[in-house]
């Protein structure tokens, strides 16, 4: 292994048009909110008040920027003709997809891409694939946009290297970094790829909901990205678990550096841990039980969809678990962080509220695509992406300039919202150096 590398959390902005739609199957949090009002301005600073106090906790924080929504190019590339008020009014009236082509979803960053840093690839560079997320309809609008601002921000290509979306089918599909995990302890490292089922194996698949992640997607990534088939593991998430809402495996187990949490029920066989611990033996693997919390509890709390990470400053220095604010409220939750902390796993927990991501089932670890970086490589990433107290609250004079701060599902047909988005993304895109170009509605 080369120079250290340290982990910067980029987070999605949430954009203008932030919604709850209902559009997720599986996702227990997304179809319990459908059709209710949003706060889109809420959700924005919820998202910043985030990062700051990522930033006082003395970890580096990046951003990658909303995308552009309603999406027009997909609109018309369904047929839809006619000036841009007339193609979103004439969407409107297909059911549903206005609401598909609108949805904020590119603010969960942990499914923009995966990510390797350049100390575990054979060639030394960090690889990027953003992911195809073609599961789902307004999702799989993402990968385009997606693979535009990682090559903008990590341009230098001494440093960096972007592969294309896995080529689409339910054979590849891919839903990134939200399945998959790097261990790291003595300088070397470990991925753990989970996947819901495989597309040529047979495998015991969920009854009720989708297993979005396919082995051969992770494998294909794993290839891309020229890891180390020794130190690289491909794991079966838990059906039954899938069945019970965990839709990504983010919402099941989180792990950082030397330390893996999990839920007993994360992995179809748990065999999977002595896997994880016979290469890497030095990873301290926490594992919870049915009876201290449960599948459905976990889901609803949220406990492993949190963020660790290392703290340099603030009141307690050291491996702080990102949780939450539900899990505050959660007496089983709360007791089994509080066990983490007594255990000497975690040194200490804080709670954020970052409720009107979760109504749409997006927690803190799914709000961020995490990018371990050496500091040469930190020093080439476009410098207005990397933020700070000021920058923070830059953007946060943005949004309350430009975000609404209620949404009801109707007012996505507003031929007003449209432009307020459109004039919110063109600052933005100056605010972030991201140039005039960045978006297709600047390119027509
Ligand atoms: O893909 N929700 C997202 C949540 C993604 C969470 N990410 C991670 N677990 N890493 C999804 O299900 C719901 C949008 C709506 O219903 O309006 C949505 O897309």
């Amino acid at each position: 292994m080369s120079t250290p590398d340290e982990e910067v959390n980029f987070d999605g902005l949430v954009g203008p048009t932030h919604n709850h739609a209902g559009l997720s199957r599986g996702n227990l949090a997304s179809h319990r909110h459908g059709g209710q009002t949003s706060r889109p301005r809420e959700a924005a600073l919820q998202g910043l008040e985030k990062m700051l106090a990522l930033i006082d906790l003395g970890v580096p924080q990046g951003v990658l920027p909303p995308h552009e929504r309603p999406h027009l190019p997909t609109l018309r590339a369904l047929g839809f003709r006619g000036s841009d008020g007339q193609i979103v009014a004439a969407a409107s009236r297909t059911p549903g997809l206005l609401a598909q082509v609108s949805s904020s979803s590119p603010m969960w960053t942990a499914n923009a891409a995966t990510v390797a840093p350049s100390a575990d690839t054979e060639d030394s560079l960090v690889h990027f694939t953003p992911a195809n997320l073609k599961s789902a309809f307004h999702r799989s609008l993402e990968a385009e946009q997606t693979s535009r601002a990682l090559t903008r921000i990590f341009s230098s290509p001494q440093h960096f290297v972007h592969h294309d979306p896995l080529p689409g089918s339910w054979r590849f599909d891919d839903e990134g970094a939200a399945n998959h995990t790097r261990l790291v302890t003595s300088s070397k490292s470990l991925h753990v790829f989970v996947y819901g089922r495989s597309a040529v194996t047979p495998s015991k698949l969920p009854q009720k909901f989708p297993a979005r992640q396919t082995r051969e997607a992770s494998q294909a990534v794993a290839r891309l990205h020229r890891l180390n088939p020794a130190r690289t593991l491909f794991l079966q998430q838990h059906p039954g678990a899938i069945d019970e809402g965990v839709f990504h495996h983010d919402v099941i187990s989180v792990g950082h550096e030397s330390v893996f949490l999990c839920h007993e029920r994360a992995f179809f066989d748990m065999n999977a841990l002595d896997a994880i611990r016979e290469i890497a033996p030095d990873v301290q693997v926490a594992c919870v039980s049915e009876s201290e919390i449960s599948v459905a509890d976990t889901v609803q709390s949220y406990l492993f969809n949190s963020q660790i990470v290392h703290a340099t400053s603030g009141p307690k220095p050291g491996r702080t678990l990102i949780a939450p604010t539900e899990c505050d409220d959660h007496p089983q939750a709360r007791t089994v962080i509080e066990q983490w902390i007594s255990d000497g796993v975690l040194d200490a927990a804080t709670y954020l509220d970052v409720r009107q991501s979760m109504k749409n089932g997006g927690g803190p670890a799914c709000l961020r695509l995490r990018v371990a970086l050496t500091k040469d490589e930190r020093d080439a990433v476009l410098p207005n992406c990397l933020l700070d107290r000021s920058s923070i609250a830059t953007l946060k004079q943005w949004v309350l300039k430009h975000y609404r701060e209620e949404l009801e599902p109707g007012d996505l047909a507003d031929p007003q919202l449209l432009r307020e988005s459109q004039a919110a993304l063109d600052e933005l895109t100056s605010l972030l150096d991201l140039g005039s170009d960045f978006y297709p509605f600047q390119r027509s």
